[in-house]
C-alpha cells in the first residue's frame, strides 16, 4: 500500500527544526533512517537534530565518529527546547520510546509525525505514516526524500542501504522482495558501499562479543520436538566474557538456524531487572505472541520486555509459543 507523503512534506515544509527520534536500543534501520533524513533536511537548509533515548550500541559508533550528530535524550532538561516538531522513525509505540515517550506525553502540543513499518502501533498523536509492507524504515525514508525532491547524497545512500540491508538480514529474510534489490541497486549507484558497511557492521566484532555468542550457542535448547529453539543470556555472562548488553543483538541468528526450527527465542536478563525476549518465526505470527507479553513488532520478528526473572519468563513464554505453534 503506497503511502501518501504529501501531509508529511507539508509538515516538514512548515517546521524547520524537527527532532528526529528512533526507538530505544536503536538499530541500523532506525539510526540509518534518522541520519539519512538529517542529511536530506540539512541539504534543504533546515536545522534537524538527531537524538536517541538510550545508549548508542558500540557497534554503531562508526556512524558518527566523535558523536557530533547523535545526541542523548536521556537528560533532556531544556536541551531540546529549540525544537519545533518531532519525527519518530522506526517505531510507533510508547514502550519503545523510553524517556522520550514521557516527554511527548508531557508536551502534547509538540507537532509530531510517526514513520514506521511495524505492525504494533500506539496512537502517539499527530500524523502517522505506517506501511507494514515496507521491509525497512529506510525505504520509507527514501520515499520521503523523493517526495521532498531530494536525491540522496552518497552518505545518505550508504545509510539507507545499511537500513534496508540490516532489516532484511542482509537480503535473506522473507521481507526481501524484488523491490528490495531494486532499491539496494539504486542506493549503490548513488554511492552506498556494501563491502565497507558489511565489514563495519559484521566483521569488526570485539572478541568479547564472539565469546558471548559462544555462551549463547552452548546453551541452545530445543522444545516441541525441535520446532522451537531458544537460548538465554544472564547478567553474569557479561562479566565472564567482557561483553556488553548491546552484544546480544545478533544472537537470535543461532536458534533460528537449527534444522527444523519454526520459532526461535532468545531470553536476556536485563541490567535494570526483568527479561528481554526476541521472537523470530518462519510462519507463526509472533507479533501476537509478543503483544501478549507487552511487546510487539513484525509478524515474523518481534520483541518484548517482561518484568519477571528470566527462568519464570522463559517457561511462560515457551509454553505460550508451543501452544500457539501446536494449536493447543
Ligand atoms: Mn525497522
Amino acid at each position: 500500500m503506497p503511502v501518501d507523503w504529501s501531509p508529511l512534506v507539508e509538515f516538514l515544509r512548515n517546521h524547520d527544526r524537527p527532532l528526529l527520534m528512533t526507538h530505544i536500543r536503536p538499530d541500523a534501520d532506525g539510526l540509518g533512517s534518522q541520519l539519512a533524513l538529517h542529511d536530506a533536511l540539512t541539504s534543504l537548509g533546515k536545522h534537524p537534530r538527531v537524538a536517541i533515548a538510550s545508549k548508542l550500541p558500540p557497534r554503531y559508533e562508526f556512524l558518527d565518529p566523535g558523536r557530533r550528530v547523535i545526541e542523548d535524550f536521556r537528560m533532556p532538561g531544556t536541551a531540546f527546547k529549540d525544537r519545533d516538531s518531532v519525527v519518530v522513525l522506526d517505531t510507533g509505540t510508547w514502550n519503545q520510546l523510553g524517556d522520550f515517550g514521557d516527554h511527548l506525553k508531557a508536551n502534547p502540543d509538540i507537532p509530531r509525525a510517526v514513520v514506521d513499518h511495524h505492525r504494533t502501533q500506539d496512537d502517539l498523536g499527530g500524523l502517522r505514516f505506517v506501511d507494514i509492507s515496507a521491509e525497512s524504515t529506510g525505504r520509507l525514508t527514501h520515499e520521503i526524500m523523493r517526495a521532498l525532491g531530494v536525491s540522496p547524497s552518497p552518505k545518505a545512500a550508504n545509510l539507507l542501504f545499511m537500513a534496508v540491508a540490516t532489516d532484511t538480514g542482509w537480503f535473506r529474510h522473507p521481507n526481501t522482495s524484488p523491490a528490495t534489490f531494486a532499491l539496494a541497486g539504486e542506493l549503490e549507484a548513488a554511492g552506498a558501499n556494501p563491502t565497507e558497511l558489511y565489514e563495519q557492521l559484521y566483521e569488526a566484532a570485539p572478541l568479547a562479543r564472539l565469546k558471548l555468542t559462544g555462551v549463547a550457542i552452548e546453551r541452545l535448547q530445543l522444545r516441541a520436538g525441535g520446532r522451537v529453539a531458544y537460548t538465554e543470556i544472564y547478567l553474569k555472562d557479561y562479566a565472564a566474557t567482557g561483553a556488553v548488553p548491546g552484544d546480544t543483538e545478533d544472537l537470535i541468528t543461532f536458534p533460528r538456524s537449527v534444522e527444523g526450527v519454526e520459532v526461535a527465542l532468545v531470553f536476556i536478563e536485563q541490567p535494570g531487572g526483568g527479561t528481554k525476549i526476541s521472537f523470530r518465526s518462519r510462519a507463526l505470527d509472533v507479533s501476537q505472541l509478543a503483544e501478549r507479553f507487552g511487546g510487539g513488532g513484525h509478524k515474523l520478528a518481534s520483541g518484548a520486555r517482561v518484568a519477571g526473572n528470566l527462568p519464570e519468563v522463559r517457561d511462560e513464554v515457551l509454553a505460550a509459543a508451543i501452544a500457539a505453534l501446536t494449536g493447543g
